[in-house]
């Protein structure tokens, strides 16, 4: 099992496409531990985006980010640090495949409505970023009999 950190971002919240994206990955089966609410503060975003702080786009990304509320996500699963990157598709809305969340939601580079963590240790460092330990519910579904086989 993996984690991955998943922040739906400013412009999702905005645009009200909060509930349809929950929903894909509902439909996909992946398992949501942890779930709030919160204005991410620019020292939040350079903690996050810490690896671009230094690049030319930067103050706009963290004006863009801080600009709303987001909603940050622990999504548990099988491979999912890779199954929800291609779930949303390129960075690039523009060049997101068709179907993907991007590819059908997000025409932007900047605004391309979330963010999911690209690696198992970019994961670990952003889920504890987000989410103290106790705020943590991984639990087996009950319908878990009907999602996979056992030796999956
Ligand atoms: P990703 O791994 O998909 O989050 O993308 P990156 O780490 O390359 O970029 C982080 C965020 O910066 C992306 F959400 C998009 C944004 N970005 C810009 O706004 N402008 C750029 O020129 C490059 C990235």
């Amino acid at each position: 099992m993996e984690r991955s950190l998943i922040l739906l971002k400013p412009d999702c919240v905005q645009r009200r496409l909060m509930g349809r994206i929950v929903s894909r990955f509902e439909d996909k089966a992946i398992n949501i531990i942890a779930m709030k609410m919160l204005q991410v503060t620019p020292e939040l975003t350079k903690q996050h985006y810490a690896e671009h702080v230094e690049k030319p786009f930067y103050p706009a990304l963290e004006s863009f980010i801080t600009g709303a509320p987001v909603v940050a996500m622990v999504l548990e699963g099988l491979e999912v640090i890779r199954v929800v990157r291609e779930m949303l598709g390129a960075t690039n809305g523009l060049n997101a495949a068709a179907g993907t969340i991007r590819g059908e939601m997000s025409s932007s580079r900047q605004m391309n409505l979330v963010h999911a963590s690209d690696g198992p240790e970019a994961a670990a460092r952003e889920i504890s970023l987000y989410f103290r330990d106790e705020e943590i519910c991984s639990y087996t579904p009950e319908l878990q009999r009907w999602l996979k086989a056992d030796d999956e």
